[in-house]
């Protein structure tokens, strides 16, 4: 039994901190619509006035979608780039594979 009870609490420590969720962000203006249904990486830093661009390299057409705003759509091999002017925290979504597809741009 006492073998145990390093695994449980490693295991309560996982799911409390919500995987990839608290990843620290990448500073990157680059996310690759990655080989199947994700954004690579999820969560990325940049400075105010910078462009984020998407580039899809899946074999599924994504689309990109910031904080209910106008959806993009990405066709395979294609991209999009959206400038952010103000500092924030934004989510997207693909809103093809919402359950699936999600990330965060943090505008410092
Ligand atoms: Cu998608």
């Amino acid at each position: 039994m006492r073998r145990l009870a390093p695994l449980a609490a490693l295991v309560a420590a996982a799911a409390g901190c919500g995987g990839a969720e608290d990843a620290a962000p990448v500073e990157t203006t680059e996310v690759l619509m990655a080989k199947s249904y994700v954004f690579e990486p999820e969560h990325i830093a940049i400075a105010a006035g910078e462009t984020v661009t998407w580039t899809n390299d899946d074999n599924f057409t994504h689309t990109v979608q910031v904080d209910g705003r106008d959806d993009h759509r990405v066709d395979q091999g294609e991209s999009v780039s959206i400038t952010f002017d103000e500092p924030g925290t934004y989510h997207y979504v693909c809103t093809l594979h919402r359950a699936d597809m999600d990330g965060e741009v943090i505008v410092r």
